[in-house]
């Protein structure tokens, strides 16, 4: 039976009319449906050895468009679609977006399950089913508010399992049950995404925004990702979630062990689990006690399997970020670890008293990453650089004791999804010009450095630029009612608003231009200022931070000396569906962390596949990047990583002796607590910010301002000379293909898990 009329039987049977008179929601149900049926009858991926991705997050975004592509019948369905007088883009407004993830760090769990899946790996992820996500943003009073984020609907990709299981706390027991979400393979198989939940839960807690009792505990365990944790309830409520996820996951994959008849003892034989972070690090010690204590293991044994079984990823060298829990906290949630990882800290201590290695230190501080180096068989960095400043300083004192278990493996993007899906214009440019072979190479991308001095190629290249910033400026106003415009430049930084990612900087940069304009000194071409960014609730100089973005957005289009030069805007929300629309109507990709500090970066390579230039430091991927197009497509500027650290290692940064020395930067870091910035936004909220750059400014915002002002003088200049822009992004293009997740995919097979023998 054909897919038209697999959906007529199935709009028949639900709404007993054709698909052609189905509303856009009809439409939506049905092609859930059929794609579960579809999916359903393919077979899912298994093996003889089988990699477990755990992970706090998967950020997978919005999954039907992604589907319907991956099973080969996009373009049939659409068309289906368009009979019924809607579109595939139109329904795809009306799915919710599953709101399983904050960051990059979940965004690449998605980008990997797509890459596990198309590359026929036996796998599945582990996570848990937040009801209401991170949180909903929306801006009040120029600040950021924070709602819950209602995404789980009756139909829903969302699947209930007849596992169930019964985690026991040391307060408390709470039961447990499975849902799984089906990823499905481009051209391949399906695997599973396994997210625990318990039928306790109680959504009516949540009372106003994002607030709820923090202590209890079985009504609000998968309520939302990363609850507040600036005090003890909240911080004992995430350990509770991380062993509720690991605990959960150990038993599953020992119960799959056991159904296929396999000898516990051979664990690692036939399982390879990826900790993603350190949020899941109590697996380790979770199936040490179920192995000595429900299996018959010595206690040697069961560490020993352990150890050649699970594998970690570092993702960030931030120590604030890397997790110490007290170990009264864990005695108080998971008593029965304690022993064991008492006994895994002694273990070390035996053999080398070096503080700066142990598991548990003086403090009575556990150490997660500390537990994952010793007692797993591979450590990863995330990028080229990251790995080498994991590897000699943040790290460097467990690389001298184990060099044979670091590696890098670059991270990567599933081109599926950051090309194929969000650009389909671009995606058929390629198709007729380098072939489809890319689809499945990512390196044959390069075949487009053929096409380097073709006009034709070329102009549509800009064209199809212009087109996406057409759809992106149309969508903009209609959720934001800002007009942008269409000849200006788009200038776009979006990802978690973090210091160390430095959008402060992008602002005072915007500061910066609207004196220049004011005083009047006119652009060349209007420039449009994009941000998106959801700040961590409790995360004050953050929400600081957003609150100077919407001040700035007020001053500067209101104002009619400037509005006609220069446009800002703050989307509101940021997630990946917005993220498919920003990221290939841009032209200038803002990459600006202060060197050492961004571990990877994954936004900067989806800009640079759609056409982007990149405009960074020289951090994360953007090295790598940097590397593969040259000098001549990339703009780098500011501090080099090696001389951050020397500063953090001699503290002598002194952000005020910039302020003191510079004059320009002097009037951009004024203009936040002067008369107009105050007449618009809070004392409190700009003051605070402005002590913390003259005062602080740990991630040394002040000590690239002024390369920044120029780097980003001169790739606007350069915008202005087209046919060496269009030639840069042709470039961006076809160096982009080493960034496919596939590529790294393949290398955590090769190097890590070992799965296809
Ligand atoms: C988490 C937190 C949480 C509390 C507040 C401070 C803070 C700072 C940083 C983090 C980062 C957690 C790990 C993370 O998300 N890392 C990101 O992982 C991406 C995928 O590897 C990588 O591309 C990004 O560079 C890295 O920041």
């Amino acid at each position: 039976m054909d897919i038209k009329e697999r959906l007529s039987t199935i709009t028949n049977m639900l709404y007993k009319k054709p698909y052609s008179k189905c509303t856009a929601k009809e439409l939506w149900k049905a092609l859930l449906k059929l794609t579960q049926e579809l999916t359903a009858e393919k077979e899912v991926i298994d093996g003889y050895r089988k990699v477990y991705y755990i992970s706090a997050e998967f950020l997978i975004g919005k999954l039907l468009s992604n589907n319907l592509l991956n099973l080969g019948i996009y373009d049939e369905a659409d068309s289906l679609c368009k009979e019924a007088g809607t579109s595939l883009a139109e329904i795809e407004e009306i799915e919710p977006e599953p709101s399983l993830g904050n960051g990059g760090l979940g965004r690449l769990a998605a980008c990997f399950l797509d890459s596990i899946a198309t590359l026929g790996l036996p796998g599945a992820g582990i996570g848990l089913n937040y009801h209401f996500g991170l949180f909903h943003q929306v801006f009040k009073d120029l600040k950021q508010d924070a709602e819950k984020d209602v995404w789980i609907e009756k139909d829903s990709w969302l699947k209930k399992t007849d596992t169930e299981f019964e985690v026991v706390f040391g307060d408390r027991k709470i039961k447990s049950v499975m849902y799984d979400i089906d990823i499905i393979g481009y051209d391949g198989g399906v695997i599973k995404l396994h997210l625990f939940d318990t039928p306790e839960l109680d959504e009516k807690i949540v009372k106003r925004g994002i607030d709820f009792d923090k202590t209890a505990i079985e009504k609000n365990i998968t309520l939302f990702l990363y609850p507040d944790d600036s005090d003890d309830e909240g911080r004992l409520l995430r350990v509770y979630q991380q062993y509720f996820m690991v605990s959960n996951g150990a038993r599953l994959i020992l119960k799959e062990m056991k159904e296929k008849g396999y000898d516990l003892h051979e664990l690692d034989r036939h399982v390879a689990i990826q900790i993603n972070d350190t949020h899941p690090t109590m697996v380790i010690p979770e199936l040490i006690r179920i192995l000595t204590q429900e299996e018959e293991f010595t206690i040697d044994e069961a560490i020993r399997v352990v150890s050649r079984t699970v594998a970690y990823t570092n993702h960030t060298i931030l120590s604030e970020a890397l997790e110490k829990w007290p170990l009264e906290y864990l005695e108080k949630v998971v008593p029965q670890l304690i022993p064991i990882i008492k006994e895994l800290s002694n273990r070390v201590k035996a053999v080398n008293k070096d503080s700066k290695i142990q598991i548990i230190d003086e403090n009575k501080l556990v150490h997660m990453a500390h537990i994952d180096i010793h007692y797993g068989y591979s450590v990863n960095g995330v990028a080229a650089i990251h790995t080498d400043i994991l590897k000699e300083t943040e790290l460097n004192h467990f690389y001298k004791l184990y060099p044979q278990k670091f590696n890098n493996k670059t991270n990567g993007i599933t081109f599926r999804r950051w090309l194929l899906l969000c650009n389909r214009p671009l995606t058929a440019l390629l198709d007729k010009t380098i072939g489809i072979g890319y689809k499945k190479d990512a390196d044959k991308l390069e075949k487009l450095l053929e096409y380097k001095s073709d006009k034709k190629v070329l102009d549509a290249l800009e064209q199809i630029k212009k087109d996406k910033k057409a759809e992106l400026i149309s969508y903009i106003k209609e959720k934001e009612g800002v007009e942008l415009n269409p000849d200006s430049i788009f200038d776009i930084q979006i990802k978690r608003l973090h210091e160390y990612k430095r959008q402060q900087m992008n602002a005072l940069y915007i500061i910066h231009k609207y004196l220049e304009i004011k005083a009047g000194k006119k652009p060349i071409r209007p420039i449009t200022f994009i941000f998106g960014a959801k700040a961590a609730p409790a995360y004050v100089i953050a929400k600081d931070i957003i609150h100077l973005i919407l001040v700035l957005q007020e001053i500067v289009n209101n104002d009619p000396d400037v509005n006609k030069y220069m446009t800002v805007v703050m989307v509101t929300n940021y997630n990946v569906s917005y993220a498919e629309k920003l990221i290939p109507a841009c032209d200038i990709s803002e990459q600006i962390s202060l060197a050492s500090k961004e571990a990877s970066g994954t936004s900067n390579m989806k800009f640079m596949l759609n056409g982007a230039i990149t405009l960074g430091t020289d951090d994360g991927a953007n090295v790598e990047i940097h590397d593969l197009v040259g000098d001549d497509n990339i703009y780098i500027f500011g501090a080099k990583s090696d001389a951050v650290i020397e500063h953090y290692a001699k503290a002598d940064y002194v952000s005020k002796d910039i302020y003191k020395k510079s004059p320009v930067v002097k009037e951009a870091v004024d203009f936040i607590v002067g008369k107009q910035a105050l007449k618009i936004g809070h004392k409190e909220n700009l003051e605070r910010l402005y002590k913390e750059l003259l005062n602080k400014d740990w991630f040394m915002t002040l000590l690239d301002l002024e390369d920044y002002i120029k780097a980003k003088e001169r790739i606007f200049a350069d915008f202005e000379d087209r046919e060496k822009w269009k030639r840069m992004m042709l470039f961006n293009i076809a160096k982009a293909g080493f960034f496919s997740s596939d590529r790294t995919i393949a290398e955590y097979d090769r190097d890590i898990w070992k799965l296809v023998k």
